[in-house]
């Protein structure tokens, strides 16, 4: 069954054990940001902080910050995750317009609008410019086609109606505003805040512009998300979203935004970016705010698009044999990865190294392992034993220089970031065995007998 809202979601999680209420006062600069820095050390739960000192908003985090409760959110398993994504995403389902939503129970409009009143804004890190909005999904539509969009960006408050917002060219809420601005006009559009987890999960799939990450979300619920219209903008948003904040991203304007810490673990730095003016906020009664905790691995934002870049990368590589792709938590989701494949020949290995780094949705990988189908990417001891045990170095791996790679890699320096996308070096490590069929033999118990003993482990009293 699909989640309605955020609410229902939180309350199967809370069910599961994967939920706690902070029921203390917390400071939500830097103490609620350090709090949800040692939970995702921990593996642990979401977190409801109840009493934010000052506010009578609660702030759910770390929602998504393990691959279990991803899994949850899909009604999948960690183990099923991946198939489930790929198999559900084939089929969008668009969204549906309804006459009223609860995410409009309050409304305020105008010069009332005080987002730092109205809402609780963490500040997460040392070094972040100030309190930030990090789960936001930015609704809009292309001003010459109509055809809408929904991405996830940081918002650093400005001021009582002012926002900034970090959207490169690249992104689709950035074209649309760049089409509104040759006309000298504003881009009205949508930030959706505590929207239920397919939604979410849709926003961030990385799909191509022009595709609705609306129906895309409605497909990972299995049903149509339901919207309601803005009461000051002509844009439509997720009905039962916890809170709405209704935009315009302003013409020509900038102003400075950020330091702030990044999914990489390192602080991105502040430079002029685009500027957003609230129009109106409307919000459901009892309203909790929802604030995604980024900085080093592990945690939420890296979580929330890992299982669906390994879907993606298994979509896009039509190579026969690669069985699994796992994008490593430690490599943020984006830098590292591991592929388990079938080999049929020697050099089959790199060969598939090469097609994965070739694929747009593995473009960011930089170090990338391949194994054997005998090896669990996911496993870190099995991987570091094939490391060990399968690889010499002057056979096996290959370094390819001057291949595109994410501008946020802190090890690329800034005269390689060069003409608007970086250059990185990448690794491929063939980790898979030379020539496999004169390769010595991997240890195990005899086969019989150690189906026996599994089928029979109870006996054993271990
Ligand atoms: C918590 C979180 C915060 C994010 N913040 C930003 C951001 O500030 N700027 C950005 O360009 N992408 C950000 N992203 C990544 C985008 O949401 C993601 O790439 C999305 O697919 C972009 O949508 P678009 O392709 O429709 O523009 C963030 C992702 C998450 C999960
Ligand atoms: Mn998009």
């Amino acid at each position: 069954m699909p989640f309605a809202d955020l609410r229902s979601f939180v309350d199967r999680l809370e069910a599961e054990g994967e939920l706690r209420r902070v029921a203390v006062e917390v400071d939500l600069a830097y103490e609620l940001g350090a709090i949800c820095r040692r939970a995702a050390d921990l593996d642990g739960p979401a977190l409801l902080f109840e009493h934010p000192r000052g506010h009578s908003m609660p702030v759910l985090a770390n929602l998504l910050a393990t691959r279990r409760r991803v899994a949850l959110a899909l009604d999948a398993t960690p183990e099923t995750l991946v198939d489930v994504w790929r198999s559900r995403t084939r089929e969008p389902i668009p969204p549906v317009t309804v006459g009223a939503g609860p995410c409009q129970d309050n409304v305020v409009e105008g010069d009332d609008v005080d987002l730092a009143r109205l809402l609780a804004i963490p500040v997460f890190n040392e070094l972040d410019a100030g309190p930030y909005i990090t789960a936001g999904c930015h609704i809009s539509l292309d001003p010459r086609t109509g055809e809408r969009n929904v991405g996830v960006y940081r918002n650093q408050v400005h001021g009582p109606r002012t926002l900034g917002i970090s959207a490169p060219p690249f992104r689709h809420l950035a074209q649309h505003h760049v089409e509104a601005e040759r006309a000298g006009e504003p881009l009205p559009f949508a930030i959706a805040i505590g929207v239920e987890p397919g939604v979410f999960l849709g926003a961030v799939a990385p799909v191509p512009a022009g595709v609705d990450e609306l129906a895309i979300a409605g497909a990972l619920r299995g049903s149509p998300v339901e919207l309601v219209a803005c009461r000051t903008i002509p844009v439509d948003v997720p009905a039962t979203a916890e809170i709405v904040l209704e935009c315009e991203l302003l013409p020509g304007e900038l102003l400075e935004e950020g330091p702030f810490g990044e999914f990489t673990g390192y602080y991105a730095t502040a430079k002029p970016r685009q500027v957003i003016k609230v129009r109106a906020v409307t919000y459901r009664d009892g309203a909790m705010h929802q604030g995604v905790y980024i900085g080093r691995p592990p945690n939420e934002s890296i979580q929330v698009s890992l299982a669906m870049n390994e879907a993606t990368i298994m979509d896009q590589v039509s190579l026969p044999g690669l069985r699994a792709v796992h994008m490593t938590e430690g490599g943020s989701g984006y830098f590292q990865a591991i592929a388990s494949i079938d080999k049929p020949f020697e050099g089959y290995g790199k060969m598939m190294g090469l097609a994965i780094l070739g694929a747009w949705a593995g473009r960011g990988i930089k170090t990338l392992i391949v194994v054997d189908a005998d090896v669990d990417p996911f496993d870190p001891v099995e991987v570091d034993w094939a490391l060990a045990s399968r690889v010499q170095p002057h056979r096996d791996v290959e370094i390819l220089k001057g291949m595109v790679g994410p501008g946020l890699d802190p090890s690329i320096s800034e005269h390689e970031k060069v003409s608007g996308s970086s250059r990185t070096s990448k690794m491929i490590i063939d980790a898979t065995r030379y020539d496999a069929a004169t390769y010595p033999r991997t240890v195990a118990p005899e086969p019989d007998v150690y189906e026996r003993v599994l089928a029979e482990w109870q006996k054993y009293g271990i």
